[in-house]
């Protein structure tokens, strides 16, 4: 049975734009320890990010590496609606709920290096919102437009608040020239409202490329002259954790690298989804578990 819904103080999907909202919630929440050292949960804090190198050894990332392989080759997940395929090439661009689908990947989620260091950075016990794969493949590989995610899963999934971390997990080396991560550093603490309407299941297309829930020029232009623009680049088997609600996107992949990742969201079990706060309907839930 799913909660009903609070006051909303990051309303969103409005027919005319609203000023930035500024965040009332920690980055860093206190009162759990973990493995991330104390300059490093200070960056986080600050930055809304934090990359952690080498987190993965070698062998791991090959066996990943090789999983994510067999996942686009499996003629029967092709049809499947978890998942996600490139608007022009058709090859396989994302995999959601793979820790449901891939044992292997399934043992990443009760890692401690991975659970233990969202539980510190939420400060609570924590389970996964979402989960994929992403290819971001060689020459076709599309890129995603600046977004919050926050912005999508508070409209779409009903999350109350920007409780909730990320970790892309490189299975690939990631350049600067092969479709990188760019975010907007300390963007985290501004909620950037979008106008627009989100259609009924949205996802179909928000999925391939998001038009409605992005923001507008002018509000990321002051966004990025404020914060400026970081690029995301580190060796296969780095994982990047950023909050849910860091402005971030990437540009298309032209080159012949790809920059597949494992991409697992948790959410803190204090802040379970609700009914969306400007959708017409809950998401499904391999896109955003509801407990
Ligand atoms: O809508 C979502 O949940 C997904 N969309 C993007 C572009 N990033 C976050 C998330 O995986
Ligand atoms: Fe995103």
């Amino acid at each position: 049975m799913t909660a009903t819904r609070t006051e909303d103080r990051y309303r969103t999907r409005t027919r005319h734009r609203l000023d930035p909202i500024t965040r009332l919630e920690p980055t860093v929440w206190s009162g759990v320890d973990g493995p991330i050292d104390a300059a490093t949960l200070v960056g986080h804090d600050g930055r809304g990010y934090s990359v952690h190198d080498g987190l993965l050894g070698e062998a791991e990332v090959s066996a990943y590496r090789e999983e994510l392989a067999r996942l686009a080759a499996d003629e029967d997940l092709k049809t499947d609606e978890r998942t996600i395929v490139e608007p022009r090439s058709h090859e396989v661009r994302s995999i959601f709920e793979v820790h449901r689908i891939s044992p292997l990947i399934a043992e990443l989620i009760d890692d401690p290096r991975v659970t233990d260091r969202a539980r510190q950075i939420l400060g609570s016990e924590v389970y996964v919102h979402q989960s994929r794969v992403n290819y971001m493949p060689g020459f076709q590989g599309k890129g995603f437009y600046w977004h919050s995610d926050f912005e999508t899963w508070h409209a779409e999934d009903g999350m109350p608040s920007p409780r909730a971390v990320s970790m892309s997990i490189a299975l690939t080396d990631n350049y600067p020239f092969n479709g990188g991560l760019m975010v907007m550093p300390g963007s985290q603490r501004t909620f950037i409202p979008c106008v627009g309407e989100t259609p009924v299941e949205h996802y179909k297309a928000s999925l391939s490329a998001q038009e409605i829930g992005v923001p507008s020029q002018s509000d990321l232009t002051t966004l990025a002259h404020a914060c400026g623009i970081d690029q995301f680049t580190g060796a296969a088997g780095t994982v990047l954790m950023f909050d849910s609600n860091l402005m971030h996107g990437s540009g298309n992949n032209i080159t012949p690298f790809p920059r597949s990742n494992i991409f697992i969201v948790f959410n803190s079990v204090q802040n379970l989804l609700v009914e969306p706060y400007a959708a017409p309907a809950p998401r499904p839930g391999f896109i955003a578990t509801r407990l």
